[in-house]
């Protein structure tokens, strides 16, 4: 039974293992930084808290939206929609390929997976540009996914993702600082504005399976010289079992 148990554990703790993630700290990530009053903006510039412009005529501003702009958006403090966090967002102006970066987010870690995931608004009152989200590395980019300006859902905050598949522990560019950029481009003539807010970066580690369940197994197996009347199941077969 101790067996049993045993290997039940270490089925358990695979199964937390192989959905292991862990959230990385992304400066400013919803922009509450500056804080201006509802309604308002910082003006146009070439950074804010956490962010800066890396190329492109437009420019980047913290704003504070009202109904105008998103449902329920108006008053002191209150909520941006979807899945924007808080009160206030990112605004960047989109001359072409105005890309804006969060430089040295963290180091890449080999045999770990990176997701981008971030809150893309539409507003009320303008038309939104194509965007690109990218995960770069002294500006090449790594990864990045490009969003449609028309698949942007109006009035609200839709999430959009890239991920960043594992590097081997071989590969150069393990150990060096990860951007995250975000870009803008016009859209059909119309769009030419972004909207951003709760930027999140999340990891997650990959274990080989069978050897890390095998291993716990074989701890728990009985000595030689136990003299249990119960006979144990073989170790291998009970843990698939139970897997
Ligand atoms: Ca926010
Ligand atoms: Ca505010
Ligand atoms: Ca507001």
């Amino acid at each position: 039974m101790k067996l049993i148990r045993a290997c039940s554990f270490a089925a358990a703790l695979l199964v937390s293992t192989l959905s292991y993630a862990a959230s990385i700290t992304v400066p400013n990530f919803s922009f509450e930084d500056p804080d201006v009053v509802d309604g308002s903006a910082t003006s146009f510039n070439t950074s804010i808290p956490g962010w800066t412009k890396y190329i492109g005529t437009g420019g980047l501003e913290v704003r504070d939206p009202l109904n105008a702009q998103y449902p329920g958006a108006t008053g002191v403090n209150a909520s941006l929609p979807g899945t924007a966090d808080a009160a206030q967002s990112l605004f960047v102006g989109a001359g072409e390929g105005t890309t804006i970066t969060s430089n040295n987010v963290v180091n890449l870690e080999a045999n770990t997976r990176y997701l981008l995931t971030v809150a893309v608004g539409n507003p009320l009152d303008t038309e939104p540009a194509n965007v690109r989200l990218a995960l770069a590395m002294d500006n090449s980019i790594l990864a990045f996914t490009t969003i449609l300006a028309t698949s942007i859902p109006k009035g609200t905050f839709t999430d959009f993702s890239v991920a960043l598949d594992p590097f081997s522990p071989f590969d150069g560019k393990v150990g060096s600082p990860l951007d995250i950029q975000i870009t803008v481009s016009p859209a059909n003539g119309l769009g030419r504005l972004g909207d951003f807010d709760n930027v999140r970066l999340t990891t997650t580690v990959p274990e080989p399976a069978g050897g890390f369940v095998l291993t716990l197994c074989a701890a728990f197996e009985p000595p030689p010289s136990t003299t249990s009347a119960l006979p144990f199941p073989p170790p291998l077969l009970n843990c698939l079992h139970h897997g």
